[in-house]
């Protein structure tokens, strides 16, 4: 009997020590993602294709990161909202249960206001203008609203601008909209945007996307073309006008959780391989973007050049509504520093 009970005192013992262990304590997020090795594993995802520029400025990314920790810094790339949509990934980086994401400014307005400046209609001129705004100290002033959330905006990548797709008719000039269902990122300034133009806002996922346009729950969308592309939307789309009416930036972001819990050179190398993998992300995109077109055609997709005067006119009354919010002086500073 006296052996048995010294033997389940040592089990209770042995359960308890080894409970005890998992606890661990607080961790700093930047030791939870480090293995027994030493090597630190960041899980980072976006929404989009696997094949998409994205998935291979990010891997690009990687590889930078992997050189120069010396093997201390692993990135693992997920695609296609493996780890959730845009606004689901923000959030694990303010927990940092998720270490890095790649998304569109859009999902950010509901995070910090600041950004819906980037998101008005028309409000880059063209590539130039927008990286003069987004490399230069507006853009760095706007991702460092993102601290006071927990995240660490490092620089921004490109979606792109955005063109309207749809299944119904040809879209020519704003009033083409006119009781068309589309789908939007979920932003105020995308959804009076094309309210404005008559159009019946869908908020929805990227993740949901390709099945509402398959079962015909939404007659459009709009996204760039390498979306169009590597999203397969040419399938399910036979329209594209290329309105160009907004322009994606892509900020990669940081739990600052995480971040702050590495040391100072790994934080350097971080910071170094997101500027050099950005230009080589745009450098694909802006490729994609020349070849691409004839690719769509090829796939009986009808490609429609517009006139942009209309459309900019019929949304100009968006600006205005959103000034008080965004403020005057942000929006004419981004205006001016592209002339
Ligand atoms: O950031 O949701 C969209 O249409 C975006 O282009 C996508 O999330 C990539």
């Amino acid at each position: 009997m006296k052996k048995k009970l010294a033997l389940l005192i040592i089990l209770v013992l042995c359960v308890s020590l080894a409970l005890a262990g998992c606890g661990g304590g607080s961790k700093k997020s930047g030791d939870a993602a480090k293995d027994t090795k030493g090597v630190t594993t960041i899980k980072v995802g976006h929404v989009l294709a696997p094949d998409h520029p994205y998935t291979l400025g990010l891997k690009k990314f990687a590889e930078i990161v992997d050189k120069k920790t010396g093997g201390k810094v692993k990135v693992n790339v997920f695609h296609s909202s493996q780890l959730g949509n845009e606004r689901d990934m923000i959030e694990a980086l303010q927990l940092g249960t998720q270490q890095m994401a790649l998304v569109s400014t859009a999902p950010l307005a509901g995070f910090t206001k600041q950004f819906l400046v980037f998101d008005l209609p028309f409000i880059f001129s063209d590539y130039k203008g927008a990286y003069k705004v987004l490399d230069g100290e507006i853009g760095q002033g706007v991702l460092k609203t993102l601290e006071a959330q927990g995240i660490i905006g490092l620089t921004y990548w490109e979606n792109g601008f955005r063109h309207v797709t749809n299944s119904k008719r040809p879209i020519q000039k704003p009033g083409d909209l006119d009781g068309l269902k589309i789908r939007l990122m979920e932003n105020p300034i995308h959804m009076d945007t094309f309210k404005a133009m008559g159009a019946l806002p869908m908020p929805m996922a990227f993740g949901e996307l390709f099945t509402a346009l398959q079962q015909k729950t939404v007659d459009a969308q709009e996204n760039p073309v390498p979306i169009i592309w590597t999203s397969r939307f040419y399938e399910v789309q036979k329209y594209c006008s290329l309105t160009g009416h907004f322009y994606a930036a892509a900020p990669l972001l940081v739990s600052k959780k995480f971040f702050d819990g590495l040391p100072a050179d790994q934080q350097k190398a971080i910071r170094e391989a997101a500027v050099e993998a950005r230009d080589y992300e745009r450098q694909l995109l802006a490729q994609q973007n020349k070849d691409l077109i004839d690719k769509l055609k090829e796939k009986k997709m009808e490609l429609l050049e517009v006139d942009k005067g209309p459309f900019k006119e019929a949304v100009k009354k968006v600006w205005a509504q959103y000034e008080p919010t965004i403020g005057k002086d942000l929006i004419q500073k981004v205006v001016d520093a592209q002339k």
